[in-house]
């Protein structure tokens, strides 16, 4: 007779906390909004209906907007456009830009006299 005997080992599992830095990354930035065609961003903030190009309506609200502390004027950093935008816009050349001289902005930028300012017409103040 041959007698086994099982002796019941009891394994001890060592658990190491292994301390995994994980870091997801993250990779949904779509910065391919450069692409000739794509409208820039304040060109799309002021289009507010989507159709691609700014109505008077629209560069009217535009104005309001962008007036962040609601002072009636536009001042370099409340105006998005580029420093030739500010200088073209201030024509009295007080420092900033009143809805007067806001509106006029918007004739004087429409070169083909549609009343709706497309991409084209804006570009070269962004
Ligand atoms: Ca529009
Ligand atoms: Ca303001
Ligand atoms: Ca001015
Ligand atoms: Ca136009």
């Amino acid at each position: 007779m041959l007698k086994t005997r099982f002796i019941g080992i009891g394994a001890l599992a060592l658990a190491a906390s292994l301390t995994v830095a994980c870091s997801s990354e993250e990779d949904d930035i779509d910065d391919l909004d450069d692409i000739g065609d794509v409208i820039d961003d304040r060109i799309d903030d002021l289009d507010l209906d989507d159709d691609s190009v700014v109505s008077q309506n629209e560069w009217g609200s535009g104005f309001i907007v962008w007036d962040e502390n609601g002072d009636q004027i536009l001042v370099t950093g409340e105006f998005q456009f580029n420093g030739v935008a500010f200088d073209a816009a201030d024509v009295n050349n007080d420092g900033y830009v009143t809805e007067d001289e806001w509106d006029d902005l918007m004739d004087d930028w429409d070169v083909d006299a549609d009343d709706v300012l497309e991409e084209f017409e804006l570009e070269p103040y962004l």
